[in-house]
């Protein structure tokens, strides 16, 4: 869902693409058709225009390939399933990093409208806060703020068993998380945030926001994390998805 939308009325073309989205993942198989956007659109009852732009955001992501005069297949790898999804301990040890926490607070507080919208949640819901510098080798790289429905979690406000939240969720509360919408910017940190992270005021920073979600498609985290733009970097893998046309 993208911001402004308000939760649980998707816009048609997103109903299409999670619909696509699904149908490839639980089960078609590389290179296969996926059925034509005439197809679709009189299936959904939208028009072609709709389910071309469900299509290009599905290709966006390496999920299908077009071929002209042909239609739309599944790709070999979708990307989005090769990029991996870690969590920061496990995202640590891969670069040969121990990971660790050096301070943190946990408080229980109403879930706020922007909070609320990110997790499916009335903003009067109780959410779990926490907030934690996150450490490698013993030093800061990353500061977390991350907020879970109360209601999934009882008893966590009481503190994290272990260092890894991930870790405890599967553990204690049956949370698997599997998946997460994540969009990373650029910024600089303000005077606490870049105390805590022991750079100097105005320090560049990634933030990455984070929406992740269990195996049954709950939202369970909305997690914002500063990471210090001088130790931390990010790696993809990508691929290509359209081959461009000789001229
Ligand atoms: C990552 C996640 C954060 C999650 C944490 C759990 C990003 C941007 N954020 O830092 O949402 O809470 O991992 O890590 O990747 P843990 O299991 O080591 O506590």
């Amino acid at each position: 869902m993208s911001p402004g939308e308000p939760a649980g009325e998707l816009t048609k073309q997103e109903t299409v693409r999670r619909y696509l989205k699904a149908q490839i993942e639980s089960g078609m198989s590389a290179h296969e058709k996926l059925p034509t956007e005439r197809d679709l659109a009189a299936s959904f009852g939208v028009n072609r225009l709709t389910i071309r732009r469900a299509i290009d955001d599905l290709e966006r992501h390496g999920m299908v390939y077009r071929v002209q005069g042909s239609g739309t297949f599944v790709s070999a790898t979708p990307i989005s399933k090769t990029l991996e999804f870690t969590s920061f301990s496990e995202d640590m040890r891969q670069r040969d990093m121990v990971p660790g926490s050096l301070s943190v607070s946990l408080s229980v507080e109403p879930a706020g409208m922007a909070v609320g919208y990110a997790l499916g949640l009335s903003p009067a819901l109780p959410v779990v806060l926490i907030r934690r510098v996150r450490t490698a080798n013993g030093a800061p790289m990353c500061l977390e703020t991350t907020r879970l429905p109360a209601e999934l979690v009882p008893g966590l406000e009481d503190g994290i068993h272990g260092d890894s939240l991930y870790d405890d969720l599967a553990d204690r509360f049956g949370i698997d998380v599997v998946r997460a919408d994540q969009q990373i910017q650029a910024t600089v940190l303000g005077q606490e945030d870049a105390a805590e992270l022991q750079v100097p005021p105005f320090s560049p920073a990634f933030l990455v926001q984070r929406t992740a979600y269990d195996a049954r498609g709950r939202a369970v985290e909305f997690a914002q994390s500063l990471y210090r733009g001088d130790r931390y970097s990010y790696t993809l893998s990508i691929a290509r998805t359209s081959i461009p046309k000789e001229s």
